[in-house]
């Protein structure tokens, strides 16, 4: 990305965040991220239908809670599926955190969008595709850091665990 006309879609998309969202955790296309090395929660058509259509074709990072569980940090992918003739939007949540059983199905997942990585683009291999996503977990824990994003970790949307812990 470069120049002004990039700057005014950012803006655009910034304008939007933070973009709250919670539902289910459901089945995705079954691809297996699981082999990518970064598994994805994803969320139904229904989580979908309330993102601003500014958001969509970006990788994001964010704050993520499972259930009543610790707030970790999270990067997105939101983008276009071309196996469903480019109608079917996913929206993807790779939460940074290794859970212990890691099949999280059918838990309720909240999500707050703190803000834009970079485009959704077209990799040569499978291995450029993991080292883009690698390096957009880096960039979200330096952005992670500042104070502007870090009040949203404790946002009130995500449920205290002091009262209904898992
Ligand atoms: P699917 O195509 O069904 O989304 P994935 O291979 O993307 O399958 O794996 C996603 C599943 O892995 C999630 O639904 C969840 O049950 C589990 N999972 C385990 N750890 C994580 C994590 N850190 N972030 C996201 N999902 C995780
Ligand atoms: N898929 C792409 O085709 N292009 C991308 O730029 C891209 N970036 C991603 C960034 C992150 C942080 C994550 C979690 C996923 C990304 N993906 C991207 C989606 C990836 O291809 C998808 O999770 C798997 O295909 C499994 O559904
Ligand atoms: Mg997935």
């Amino acid at each position: 990305m470069g120049g002004s006309e990039d700057e005014i879609l950012v803006a655009g998309i910034r304008n939007k965040l933070p973009h709250y969202a919670e539902g289910p955790i459901v089945k995705g296309f079954g691809r297996g991220s699981t082999e990518l090395g970064f598994p994805t929660a994803n969320f139904p058509e229904e989580v979908i239908d309330g993102l601003p259509d500014e958001l969509i074709g970006g990788i994001y990072w964010g704050y993520a809670q499972v259930q009543n569980g610790p707030v970790y940090g999270m990067v997105m992918s939101i983008g276009w599926n071309p196996f469903y003739n480019n109608t079917k939007r996913a929206m993807e949540t790779h939460i940074l955190h290794k859970f212990e059983p890691s099949d999280l199905y059918g838990q309720h997942l909240r999500v707050i969008i703190a803000d834009f990585l970079r485009p959704e683009s077209n990799f040569p291999s499978l291995q450029a595709l993991k080292d883009a996503i690698a390096n957009d977990i880096l960039n979200a824990n330096k952005e992670m850091e500042k104070e502007q994003f870090s009040v949203l970790k404790s946002d009130p949307f995500f449920q205290s665990c002091a009262k209904n812990c898992r």
